[in-house]
Parts: structure tokens; sequence; C-alpha cells
């Protein structure tokens, strides 16, 4: 039988490559987000490209009820989960730990953290009859090192590694592998995001280097979800060749 991967942020970036790069290894895909144009869009071409079985969920990771009622209004032929792909995230604004919003603090702990822990509660049921089950979260090279101005984001993303040794530990007696992956810059979406639409802002975090393509990350991922089910990558930091650290660029 095809395994499933219940992908979360599927709309764009690391979410959308890896669904591409799951769907033409022949996986069933459950793909999630808010946009429901982007989900039909992407998940009409992996229809032609792969004959891919898609899935289209929309939800907004924040929202308890919103995540279990999507999650159960499932038909039973989609209630079995092999991959779990916690992507969904977002970083909002780049300001001192003094001036920066609070309401921009709430959205990205209830997305990055809250958000992570209702989908991951939903869906574990679902991978109780799974003979190699594998959660995979997406923290960032933002959850092992702090830097100025990141403040809550890397708080964000500290839970979320937090929260992968927990699973792994809880975990362990249903054979569940829990894996981390911290990438460094990803030329996405991401920084429109994060400077709320100012492009120009956006694309200056990415000059003078080569960052990260959603695809590098995807290909990552696709790794770690392919090794024998006895072995398990607990963590992988993956970065720009010319980023050694959260600040610490080779710009040219
Ligand atoms: P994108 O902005 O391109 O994609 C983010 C995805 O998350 C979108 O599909 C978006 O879907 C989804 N999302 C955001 N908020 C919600 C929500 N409330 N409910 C449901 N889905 C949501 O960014 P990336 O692909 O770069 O980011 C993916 C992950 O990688 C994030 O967790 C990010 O923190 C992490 N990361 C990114 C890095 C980078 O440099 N780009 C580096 C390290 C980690 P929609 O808007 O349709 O809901
Ligand atoms: C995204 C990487 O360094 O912009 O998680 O926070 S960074």
């Amino acid at each position: 039988m095809k395994k499933t991967i219940f992908i979360t942020g599927a709309t764009s970036g690391i979410g959308e490559a890896s669904a591409i790069k799951f769907a033409a290894a022949g996986f069933r895909l459950i793909l999630t987000g808010r946009r429901a144009d982007r989900l039909s869009n992407l998940s009409s071409r992996l229809k032609t490209l792969y004959q891919s079985d898609v899935l289209q969920l929309v939800f907004d990771v924040q929202n308890r009820k919103q995540v279990n009622e999507a999650i159960e209004s499932m038909n039973d032929e989609w209630k079995q989960v092999d991959i779990l792909l916690n992507n969904a995230g977002l970083a909002l604004g780049r300001e001192p730990f003094d001036q920066a919003s609070v309401d921009d603090w709430d959205t990205m702990l209830h997305t990055n953290v809250n958000g992570l822990l209702y989908v991951s509660r939903a869906v574990l049921p679902l991978m109780e009859k799974s003979n190699s089950p594998q959660i995979i979260n997406i923290g960032s090279i933002a959850g092992k090192e702090v830097y100025a101005d990141g403040n809550v984001y890397c708080a964000s993303k500290f839970a979320v590694d937090a929260i992968t040794k927990a699973m792994r530990i809880d975990l362990l007696k249903k054979g569940i592998k829990v894996t981390v992956i911290h990438p460094g810059a990803v030329e996405t979406e991401f920084s429109v995001v994060r400077f709320k639409g100012d492009v120009k802002k956006a694309s200056a975090a990415y000059i003078g280097f080569q960052p990260l393509h959603a695809a590098d990350v995807a290909d990552a991922i696709f790794y770690v979800a392919g090794l024998p089910d006895h072995v398990c990558i607990n963590e992988l930091v993956i970065m720009p060749k010319q980023q050694a650290s959260t600040s610490y660029f080779d710009k040219k």
C-alpha cells in the first residue's frame, strides 16, 4: 500500500516543495493550509504530473476547533497517516524586545507552537496503523541560536526543538520516529510575510549570498523519511554554504 504524508503549510515554500517531492515518489498526500486556491492549484498539478492521490484540508493551525473538525471530516480511506510533516509556521516582524508587536508575538506562538501541538495531537491516532510512523517537525537555526531582534520567533522555534525532544521520549514506546529539521535561510515567502508585504525589505534578506531553495530542504526531509525503519535522524541542521550561524554570513 502507498504511504501517506500529511503536510501542514503546503501552499508555499518548503511545504509545497515537499508535496512535489513526495508526490513524485508515489506518496498519497494530505495537503493543508489556509489558502484554498493554492491548495487546489497544487493538487491539480500533482494529479496531472504524477497521478497523485491528494486530499486538501483548509484550516488555520491556530484554531484547535478547525484543526479537529478538518481532520475528523476525512473519509476512512484517508485516516491512516505514515508521516506527519509539521511545517506551517511564520515569523512576524524583526524588532527589539521592547518595540516588537505583542500581537505578532501572539500570532507566532499560536502558529508555530500551539498549531504544531494541535495538529500533532489530532493526527497521532491516525498513525497507529502505520508500519513506520514518523513525525518531522520544521524548526529553524533560530531554534538553536537567538539573534538580535529575533526574540519571540526564536523562542517559538526553541519550543519546537523542545517539543520534538519530548515527543521522541513520550512516543518511543509507540514506535514513532521523531525528527526535527533546522534550516538556515531559505528563500520563500517567509521574509515577505515577516516584513508584512514589504518586498524590498524581504529581498534584502537574501542579498550577497546564495540562500537555500525550498527544494533543498524538501530533499533533506525526503532523505530522513526514506531511511530504514530502525534508523532515526533525531536532528538535522541544513544551512546555505555562505551562512555559518544566524548572524554570520560570507556576503559578497
Ligand atoms: P512560507 O511563508 O513560504 O510558507 C509558510 C507556510 O505556512 C504556508 O504554506 C502557510 O500557508 C502556512 N501557514 C502559516 N500560518 C498558518 C496558519 N495559521 N495556519 C495554517 N497554515 C499556516 O515559508 P517557509 O516555507 O519558508 O516556512 C516553512 C517553515 O519553515 C516555517 O515553520 C518556518 O518557520 C520554517 N523556516 C523557514 C526558514 C526560511 O528562511 N524560510 C528557515 C528556517 C525555518 P497559508 O498562508 O496558506 O495558511
Ligand atoms: C528562519 C531563519 O534566521 O531568518 O527560521 O530566523 S531566520
